[in-house]
């Protein structure tokens, strides 16, 4: 780290770390003050107010008025960049139909398909950042986006491209997801081989050697890909280095919370339908859990993920809103963590867990972010709150006072 950069401290704040049970502290009671010094974007100490100024007597005091800090919240699931929207869809659920009757009449994923493929980069980008902005008044500093709408190489790429530019045009760690195995393309409706040999000899070398993703995804269902087409695509990324995870037993049990933890899957997410072998595999590998309540909510969805098994067996379980024009139309992580817990029966610290050290977990970051800890980004969310449990128990309160990405501060928009 160069000498001469200089030193900011966060001071008079009072600090969730993102560590289980932080500092023993239960999430309804204010966690104690101090200070935080930041250079060159990353955490170089944190400890008391007076003996950080002492120690970095030069540097840049910002006085945060006793307000909560916690690290800046990471959305480990969206499909943020999309073309079009599919609130008809919505509206026909309402009167009745089911998701998958919408599908199979030429609706859901493949309505999107339709547009993204007539959509270019910049204007993917263009609908991108209002959803990435409504994320970002929530705290938000680190976000995983998918592709999966093009399912041809150039619009797959070009999603990619779109998600990784976001990062030019906002303050914000982009991480992306190759979703080659989303749905089978119109294309391919008969020819689900050809469509996995496919992702599996061309796409997927073609995504590594560009360089596009962080990790190749798959989506496991009766309306998707079946076990057996999973396992060869898994196997065929992992051979080109790439870390994989599976949108697993959404609507029924497919034995794909067992398939992610078999590859040492980075995440397996949804698990509505998982049963107890699942559970303890997803354990024994280490795997994340990351559930996904807006989801459930906008589909009605009558079963619950097996939260107290999972919770039992300790498997880490992430949170995050599924951002999607079909299923979770939903752009605020303060909302899902409220869903986890009123719906889930997650704990407070559970979900705030979840959208940091768990979810950085779920992207392979957690060296990276989601905690405070020395040698870490400087990523904080800062707060006009001083109890944790304020940003899980209410609703469309904007809380947010500051974000602050890399060291860098950026009020947020409505509350200076
Ligand atoms: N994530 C997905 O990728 C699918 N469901 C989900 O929860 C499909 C989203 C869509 O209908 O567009
Ligand atoms: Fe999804």
């Amino acid at each position: 780290m160069p000498h001469d950069c200089p030193v900011r401290l966060y001071s008079n704040a009072r600090l969730w770390s993102g560590q289980p049970a932080s500092a023993g502290m239960p999430a309804t009671q204010p966690p104690p003050v101090g200070a935080i010094a930041e250079q060159a974007g990353r955490i170089v100490a944190l400890g008391g107010p007076e003996a950080l100024q002492r120690r970095f007597p030069d540097a840049e005091v910002h006085d945060l008025d006793g307000r909560l800090v916690t690290p800046g919240l990471i959305d480990c699931h969206t499909h943020l960049v999309h073309e079009g929207n599919r609130a008809d869809e919505i509206e026909r659920r309402l009167a009745g139909e089911s998701y998958q009757d919408i599908a199979r009449s030429g609706g859901g994923i493949r309505a999107t398909v339709t547009a993204t493929r007539a959509a270019s980069t910049s204007q993917l980008i263009a609908s991108a950042l209002p959803r990435l902005d409504a994320l970002l008044a929530d705290g938000l500093t680190t976000i995983e986006i998918k592709s999966g709408y093009g399912l041809d190489l150039a619009t797959e790429v070009r999603m990619l491209q779109a998600a990784r530019a976001l990062a030019a045009v906002r303050h914000v760690t982009v991480v992306t997801s190759y979703l080659g195995a989303h749905v089978l393309p119109q294309e391919h409706a008969n020819d689900a081989t050809g469509y996995v040999e496919r992702v599996c000899a061309d796409y997927l070398p073609a995504i590594v050697a560009g360089g596009w993703a962080d990790a190749f995804d798959a989506y496991g269902d009766a309306l998707a890909f079946s076990p057996a087409q999973i396992e060869r695509m898994f196997a065929a990324a992992r051979t080109l280095g790439l870390p994989v995870k599976l949108h697993a037993d959404q609507f029924s049990d497919q034995g794909g919370a067992a398939l992610a933890a078999r590859h040492g899957a980075l995440s397996a997410d949804h698990l509505e339908y998982t049963d107890a072998a699942g559970v303890t595999a997803l354990a024994a590998a280490g795997t994340v859990a990351v559930l996904l309540p807006g989801a459930f909510h906008f589909l009605r969805e009558p079963q619950r993920p097996p939260v107290a098994a999972l919770r039992a067996a300790g498997v880490p379980m992430a949170v995050a809103t599924d951002c999607n024009p079909g299923t979770s139309p939903l752009a605020s992580l303060l909302v899902a963590m409220n869903l986890a817990a009123i719906d889930f029966g997650l704990s407070v610290e559970e979900c705030l867990l979840g959208v940091t050290s768990v979810a950085a977990r779920a992207l392979g970051r957690q060296h990276d972010c989601g905690t405070l800890g020395v040698g870490l980004r400087c990523d904080l969310a800062v707060w006009n709150v001083a109890r944790p449990a304020e940003l899980v128990l209410g609703l469309g309160l904007k809380p947010l006072h500051c974000r602050i990405w890399q060291g860098r501060p950026e009020p947020a928009k409505s509350t200076g």
